[in-house]
């Protein structure tokens, strides 16, 4: 629960066009949260590929990812990565999502790139260009979510967070559930759309309309050029 903590009384001293309306943020209580960059999405051979999905697109967005995270590392900002990951007895893998649908390999099986989506296999490691590098907080979730049974929240309002940028894979699935979860939480989100992709082009959009519908129902979207700008 949110209420009970002490939210900052943060400086504004960002503010970037957006829909439904501008987001301002203070560059000291707003984290870049990078969903789940790892290989298991965006290389053939990881849980992806296993569910049937065409793993080619989600790569397109490494390039403008890194930009905006090379320059809010240069600004000073706090970085948050995530990785869904089950630990290696799986027991923190509800069989509901294990057993579901017919994929080729399922969590916990031995593909490629090792186990699919176990802690510290080599599919489960983000990508070289988005790596983390010390002192930024690496979140291992066995959910869709990266607040659920996780210590995101507690490391956020240690950090004294207020804001969330969030970038990453896929778009429909760990973007807007974490997305969500941090809504609820008391967090205003911003959604930058050219740093997140899903396997379905047609839901990567639809997302984005639902984020910033009804005047920012779970938060904000943006390309990321207004961001890169005030960075600058
Ligand atoms: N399948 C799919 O689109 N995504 C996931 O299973 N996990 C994340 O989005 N990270």
């Amino acid at each position: 629960m949110y209420w009970g903590h002490t939210w900052g009384e943060a400086t504004i001293d960002m503010k970037i066009d957006a829909k439904p309306f501008a987001f301002e943020f203070a560059l000291h209580s707003t984290a870049l949260v990078i969903i789940d960059m790892q290989r298991d999405f965006i290389e053939p051979g990881g849980f992806g590929q296993t569910l049937g999905n065409d793993v080619s697109l989600l790569s397109a967005i490494v390039p403008t990812c890194r930009a905006v995270l090379v320059a809010w590392r240069k600004a000073g900002g706090l970085v948050v990565h995530t990785r869904e990951a089950h630990d290696a007895q799986l027991s923190n893998c509800p069989p509901a999502k294990r057993n579901r649908g017919n994929p080729s390999l399922r969590i916990g099986d031995v593909g490629s790139m090792g186990r699919i989506l176990v802690a510290g296999e080599p599919g489960n490691q983000i990508i070289a260009a988005l790596a983390p590098v010390v002192g930024e907080i690496v979140i291992d979730k066995p959910g869709k979510g990266a607040f659920y049974a996780t210590a995101l929240h507690d490391m956020l309002q240690q950090h004294g967070m207020t804001h969330l940028l969030f970038m990453g894979v896929t778009t429909e699935v760990c973007v807007q559930t974490s997305m969500r979860e941090a809504n609820d939480r008391g967090y205003d989100s911003l959604l930058l759309t050219d740093c997140t992709e899903s396997y379905f082009p047609q839901f990567k959009a639809q997302t984005i309309e639902m984020v910033h519908a009804q005047g920012g129902i779970v938060g904000w979207t943006a390309a990321s050029t207004g961001l890169l700008q005030v960075l600058d």
